[in-house]
């Protein structure tokens, strides 16, 4: 062999070495995910349970001095929650093991307020234990909440408590096995029993707790876990700014690792952050998280839930979807049922992905056609991807379903070890011969789903428009979702008229006024009429095509507010608060300082047994009491207090707050705000209504 000869092999060997540099992956854009927090993204679906001796008080938020006696679970089964869980198609639980009230439901060996001093099992149980069997055999990862906020422990607000605190949680993640999440609750520090001194006590959240060193006895406890925080120091994942059930449509995995979060960032995320901090959407399967019996018959609808399920998953999130556990132990069964059902639709709905039989043909493939075709997004396998080569930021992938095919669903995938890109995209169907555009939209990251009106079209065409780098697509999928129909709202105005609006206008609505269950037999809704005395109106939506009907929309009203004033306040716009609108609030004047009176004269005296408040239902709105006051007078001149207290959680989960109290004859009420959730002194209300016997 010549010498020429072998160095043409050198040569030769050295360029195809060179060709391979240039055909290599797309190198990753910005931050990118921890193997940790991949795992924890793919798991996409897990549940809550709320469970806490505020079960047993028909209370949110325990004041800590709740008497561990009332913590008897007779029928306790953590075999049924794992199972309901399993069903429904979660992945883990995240249990309340010690919530705001600091009661623990393992027998923690720093404190006496636990369940081992409970009539529970002697006083030999432990929940977090149970849980964590239960989890084992029903193939499903546990999740530990441990709030922050202790209002039992004395020496909360002092340096005590952070050993205390850090105690606990090398407990709970030492005894239990693997834990995939920790969840520090971002409500912090105010009044409570603190070891029966019954003060305020204010920490400051961005020190307190020194997270930095929680975080590495963490870490080093549990090295797979990922951490949610929503107190101060950035954890892992981030919370999404809303209690409701949904992330913002553009959703970065990203946010800067320091400086202040404003709301607008948890719910988008942050185009340009320096870390990733993915959203996680949490919600409960009712209204509140912790059981009220009066709740029973307001779990949420299908409908519902798929909303949720399309701006949480569907958004590049996960859902943490949370039950609350009855006093006797168990989950109710309208709640089993609601996310059965749910986990049901969600499965018909992705049944078939038209896309897997499809064709697709790329504007634009990185060198190695093979490796990084179009193809690879549609081939079901999450660790192949499409690629187009580094120059390009818009792009299109066009698949060919071969005949027209039928759908209403877009799926779209990125593939996130790479970083998250695309900024900025377009779905268009080729109808009939001519490419339509039927839906627009931002990010996408590891998940994104469209939803849009059916069409049946031959082709469809995923249009890139804008992205930080090259696209690098590892899904695509095509589905036609059964349609689900939303049930319609009712409300009752100011003048006692039943006002009921279908989602959509085609719909027909069948209601009834006797407690019966509506169905197209039913009383057919023509428009707006008058209604007198206290009513219970139940209606449904009805598709006259397919005969189809929604679920039941279920309302009950107090009497008519017909002859209330608002007294002493030369405002019109303050009709909102009686016009039995949701949407409609109205703020006391900007010179007002608190504490703010809102006075009104029911026209006449009635029985009154307690009060109710609505709060503006804008997104993290103004103008949110927290403490009150509430008076009743016979002549508006003397005053009497029949209670005060708090609303809590009003913030994160703005719902109707509805308080008790002895029965008392009155004309005219007053509703002193003596706090809202910004500290400032605006206050406003959507609906301010009373409870008569
Ligand atoms: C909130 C808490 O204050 C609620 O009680 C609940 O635990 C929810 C998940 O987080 O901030």
């Amino acid at each position: 062999m010549n010498r020429y000869f072998l160095v043409g092999i050198f040569l030769s060997m050295c360029l195809v070495g060179l060709n391979c540099t240039k055909i290599k992956a797309p190198a990753p854009v910005g931050p990118v995910p921890t193997e940790n927090q991949k795992r924890w993204q793919e798991m996409e679906y897990y549940a809550f349970i709320h469970f806490s001796l505020n079960t047993y008080t028909d209370q949110s938020w325990g004041y800590g001095n709740e008497d561990v006696n009332l913590f008897n679970p007779a029928e306790l089964d953590c075999r049924q929650w794992a199972r309901i869980c399993g069903e429904a198609g979660m992945k883990g639980i995240i249990l309340t093991a010690k919530h705001h009230c600091g009661f623990c439901l393992w027998p923690s060996e720093y404190t006496e307020y636990s369940v081992k001093n409970s009539p529970w099992r002697d006083g030999k149980g432990d929940v977090v234990h149970e849980l964590a069997d239960a989890c084992k055999e029903y193939g499903l990862k546990l999740g530990i909440y441990l709030s922050p906020w202790d209002r039992n422990h004395p020496d909360y607000g002092h340096p005590e408590y952070i050993t205390y605190f850090r105690n606990q949680l090398t407990e709970l993640l030492t005894n239990y096995g693997p834990i995939f999440e920790v969840w520090f609750d971002g409500a912090n520090g105010g009044s409570g029993y603190y070891g029966g001194t019954n003060e305020t006590r204010k920490i400051d959240r961005t020190t307190y707790y020194d997270w930095s060193n929680t975080y590495k006895l963490i870490r080093q406890l549990q090295p797979d876990i990922v951490i949610w925080n929503d107190g101060g120091d950035r954890g892992d994942l981030r919370w999404v700014g809303t209690e409701a059930g949904f992330v913002g449509e553009t959703n970065w995995s990203l946010l800067n690792a320091t400086g202040e979060v404003e709301w607008g960032m948890l719910h988008h995320g942050l185009e340009t952050g320096d870390s990733w901090v993915p959203a996680e959407v949490n919600t409960s399967i009712r209204p509140e998280w912790f059981y009220h019996p009066g709740e029973d018959v307001k779990v949420k609808t299908l409908p519902h839930l798929m909303d949720i399920y399309y701006n949480s998953i569907g958004r590049n999130g996960t859902l943490l979807l949370n039950f609350p556990v009855m006093p006797n132990g168990l989950i109710h069964k309208n709640d089993e049922k609601a996310a059965l059902d749910f986990a049901r639709a969600v499965k018909e709905a992705f049944a078939v992905d038209l896309a897997e039989k499809a064709k697709a043909e790329a504007s634009n493939v990185r060198a190695d056609a093979k490796k990084f075709a179009a193809a690879r997004a549609i081939d079901g396998d999450k660790d192949t991807y499409w690629a187009t080569d580094d120059s390009v930021s818009t792009a299109t992938l066009t698949i060919d379903f071969g005949k027209p095919a039928t759908f209403n669903r877009f799926m779209a995938q990125e593939y996130i070890s790479l970083g998250q890109r695309v900024k900025a995209f377009t779905i268009e169907a080729l109808v009939d011969g001519n490419w339509k555009e039927l839906a627009k939209a931002t990010t996408i990251g590891y998940k994104r789903i469209l939803r849009f009106p059916t069409v049946t079209a031959l082709k469809v065409r995923f249009c890139i428009t804008d992205s930080k780098s090259c696209p690098v697509i590892s899904n695509i999928g095509i589905y036609n979702a059964p349609q689900i129909l939303t049930p319609p709202s009712i409300i009752r105005n100011q003048s006692g008229e039943i006002i009921i609006t279908p989602a959509d206008e085609e719909s027909v609505v069948y209601f009834t006024l006797d407690g019966s269950m509506p169905t197209p037999d039913s009383k057919k809704y023509k428009g707006l009429f008058q209604t007198e005395g206290r009513l219970e109106v139940k209606a449904i939506a009805c598709e006259p095509a397919s005969g189809k009907s929604s679920p039941v929309s279920h309302e009950k009203f107090d009497l008519p507010r017909k002859d209330w004033k608002i007294v002493g306040i030369d405002d019109n716009k303050a009709g909102a608060v009686l016009d039995g609108d949701p949407n409609t609030a109205w703020h006391q004047s900007k010179d007002k300082k608190i504490p703010i009176d809102l006075v009104i004269n029911l026209g006449k005296e009635l029985d009154l047994s307690g009060f109710r408040y609505f709060p503006d239902q804008r997104l993290w709105g103004p103008g949110i009491i927290t403490e009150y006051e509430f008076y009743i007078s016979r002549d508006n001149k003397v005053w009497k207090l029949v209670d005060s207290g708090e609303f809590p959680n009003i913030k994160n989960n703005p719902l109707w707050q509805v308080k008790k109290f002895a029965d008392v004859k009155a004309r005219f009420i007053k509703l002193r705000a003596l706090g809202n959730t910004e500290s400032n002194n605006n206050i406003g209300y959507a609906e301010v209504d009373v409870l008569t016997n």
